[in-house]
């Protein structure tokens, strides 16, 4: 079965005004639509076609004579949970378990805004924020190259902001910060991360 694109889990005007439906005709119709396409012929006949994205990501991540395959595999996997990251009236603080664990590993709501706010600022270039658990059980901060996903060093992602241009340049231009504000303000889905921490 080739790779499917999934549908977007809201209307594509329904992220409005923060991030317009002109922004996910692009980034879902075109770049997310593009990376499928691009995968699926690159593991035609080949040992990947058939395995997961996660199989393949795990297989191909850190080996540049894989680099087209992992890139498009891996963008197709983060897109998907970076629109389920953001909700129609997201935004506010989380609550319960996971909100207590942001307070015991990450010193507090306040302290994880600036430390996620850093990520999605300082990551030159093309990448991704992150929210995940490690390795050792806590919770962290993490920011990532390009395709690049933390899922393959073993953490387990429980939100992402995408932070590459296409993501955010039609409506905030080069405002990286404003988008990343609106993000945290108006947009973040605080269910999705506690349902995958709940998972975890
Ligand atoms: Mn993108």
């Amino acid at each position: 079965m080739p790779f499917e694109l999934p549908a977007l889990p809201y209307a594509q005007d329904a992220l409005e005004p923060h991030i317009t439906a002109n922004t996910l005709s692009f980034h879902h119709g075109k770049h997310h639509n593009a990376y499928v396409v691009n995968l699926n012929k690159m593991v035609e006949g080949t040992e990947f076609e058939g395995k997961s994205l996660e199989d393949i990501m795990k297989a191909t991540a850190g080996d540049a004579s894989k680099a087209g395959i992992f890139n498009n595999a891996a963008q197709i996997w983060n897109h998907t949970f970076y629109w389920h990251s953001m909700a129609p009236n997201g935004g506010g603080k989380p609550s319960g378990a996971l909100a207590e664990k942001i307070d015991a590993d990450l010193g507090g709501f306040d302290a994880f805004v600036d430390a996620f706010k850093t990520a999605g600022a300082t990551q030159f270039g093309s990448g991704w924020a992150w929210l995940v658990l490690n390795t050792a059980g806590k919770l962290e901060v993490v920011k990532t190259l390009n395709a690049e996903c933390p899922l393959t060093d073993g953490a387990t992602p429980l939100l992402t902001m995408d932070v590459w241009e296409h993501a955010y340049y039609l409506d905030f231009q080069n405002r990286r910060p404003d988008y990343i504000a609106t993000f945290l303000e108006s947009l973040v889905n605080w269910e999705f991360a506690a349902s995958n921490l709940a998972a975890a």
